[in-house]
């Protein structure tokens, strides 16, 4: 694996060495349901939000909190085909908040070290399945923020997709879990 970094990867592999711990972390399988005697936490469901374009629907946009003058995060979203065609997202950006926003993917060197890597070519989401965005493999990598992201609040993201054309989905902003 030795795909040439740009140096907006380098960046970004420089910094955020609290956001891979942060997205590892979060990697852990969900948890089984709680029981049902444990009383409900005060933290009211989120109606789920969806958003669809041509064959494609977008659900799942989430971001977590940042630190005050961080710089850089990633955002997750969970994207569905139901059309007959592939579709390709093929970048996003996130003008008002982010210099840049990339598409990265997250892997395992073969000596165990995670590492990221750009997506130049986009992310394939094939007729009939579902593709996630999510801690520990594809994100989006939002570089450059210029402001402190806070948790409750949205943060819309253009997504371009080849076929579907553009669009502006709030990435939820969510706290950080507790460890
Ligand atoms: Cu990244």
């Amino acid at each position: 694996m030795t795909t040439p970094m740009t140096p907006l990867m380098t960046k970004c592999l420089a910094a955020p060495a609290t956001v891979l711990l942060l997205t590892l972390a979060a990697c852990k399988p969900t948890q089984p349901p709680a029981p049902p005697a444990e009383p409900a936490v005060a933290e009211p469901a989120a109606p789920v939000a969806v958003y669809k374009i041509g064959a494609l629907t977008i659900s799942e946009a989430r971001t977590r909190e940042t630190p005050p003058h961080g710089t850089t995060t990633a955002g997750f979203l969970t994207i569905r085909n139901d059309g007959s065609e592939p579709d390709r997202l093929l970048g996003a950006s996130a003008t008002a908040a982010a210099a840049s926003v990339e598409l990265h993917e997250m892997s395992s060197t073969a000596d165990g070290v995670m590492q990221m890597r750009a997506l130049p070519d986009g992310l394939t989401i094939a007729p009939g399945s579902e593709v996630a965005l999510a801690p520990g493999g594809v994100h989006l990598m939002l570089i450059g923020l210029n402001q402190t992201l806070v948790a409750g609040q949205t943060l819309p993201v253009e997504l371009s997709f080849e076929k579907a054309g553009k669009l502006t989905v709030p990435l939820a902003i969510k706290a950080f879990a507790p460890l």
